[in-house]
């Protein structure tokens, strides 16, 4: 693992309609992840949080079904262009939302600097809706297809390239909320989802080795994207938009120690920590003790 981190707050809250997912980097902070990652011997640099703009006209900001498109989109520029920087000095990203429509940034900063970005996306949800399928028009459901290169060209064409990503290089794990626009989109594309029931079925171990053989071969770098959401909301309550039936506290640490013994995680975001909707910071603490994992806390 690299041993040079940069940590980049992004209080985004632009992609969905509950507000407070905005201060998740604060508490994020809060729950002390500079100095859980320092005891490990890291060197962080914490670059403070990206200017994301105000809302306009709230109940007229719609258009073509995509809340928020010009301010989301300058947000991600914003943050793409920071992460592009961290990626160039040789520094590990670790990104902390916001909403989930940060990853669209996130990915756009990232994939310039490889021939074959794999993603993991470890979520309730596909995030793989358009203008046109999403039943919202939060474009928080949206970044993984928008990174793809389908979605309104405001967003696929950030940084002036696209797409950011190949549907080959993405595993999604703990789905299990998926709109029918999603589904088709699975099919048609051939994504590798591990749904609640694969891993009711094989067990946490075998997706992940699963996931890890499947992204080696062809993958030069490969980004976790956590939505906290992904988790249990009995154990992470602090999210906007909770699915029950989710995947376990110790099922994610498992994860992400195998993810941290595999040596192919080279940037990570760990998104939608609402600290409003949360009981006493603890799916902050939560999202800290994900990173502690993945970061070789346990397996030192
Ligand atoms: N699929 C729904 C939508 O597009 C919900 C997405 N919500 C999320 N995604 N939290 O992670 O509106
Ligand atoms: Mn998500
Ligand atoms: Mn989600
Ligand atoms: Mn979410």
């Amino acid at each position: 693992m690299n041993k040079q981190l940069s940590i980049i707050g992004v209080p985004m809250d632009l992609g969905q309609m509950r507000r407070g997912v905005d201060m998740g980097p604060s508490a994020i902070r809060y729950a002390g992840v500079v100095e859980r990652l320092e005891n490990l011997k890291y060197t962080i640099e914490d670059l403070g949080n990206i200017d994301i703009p105000l809302p306009s006209k709230k109940d007229d900001n719609k258009l073509d079904n995509l809340r928020n498109l010009n301010e989301i989109t300058e947000g991600s520029h914003r943050l793409a262009v920071a992460v592009d920087e961290v990626v160039e000095k040789g520094n590990f990203p670790l990104v902390l939302g916001g909403d989930h429509s940060i990853a669209m940034g996130t990915l756009a900063g990232l994939s310039k600097h490889y021939d074959n970005l794999g993603v993991i996306w470890y979520d309730a949800h596909g995030d793989l809706n358009t203008g046109d399928s999403s039943p919202s028009g939060n474009i928080h459901g949206m970044p993984l297809a928008v990174s793809l290169g389908i979605g309104h060209e405001k967003l696929t064409g950030i940084l002036d390239y696209e797409p950011k990503i190949k549907p080959e290089n993405i595993v999604i794990i703990g789905a299990r909320s998926l709109d029918e626009g999603e589904r088709v989109l699975i099919k048609e594309k051939g994504i590798k989802v591990y749904s609640m029931h694969e891993v009711d079925r094989m067990g946490m171990t075998q997706v992940v080795q699963e996931s890890i053989a499947y992204l080696k071969d062809h993958t030069d770098g490969v980004h976790l994207s956590l939505d906290l959401d992904g988790l249990d909301p009995d154990e992470a309550p602090g999210v906007g938009t909770p699915v029950m039936g989710g995947l376990s506290y110790r099922e994610s640490h498992l994860a992400m120690e195998m993810l941290y013994q595999s040596e192919m995680i080279t940037s990570a975001e760990f998104v939608e920590v609402n600290p409003i909707l949360d009981e006493k910071n603890k799916t902050a603490n939560m999202a800290v003790g994900l990173m502690g994992s993945l970061f070789g806390e346990s397996l030192k």
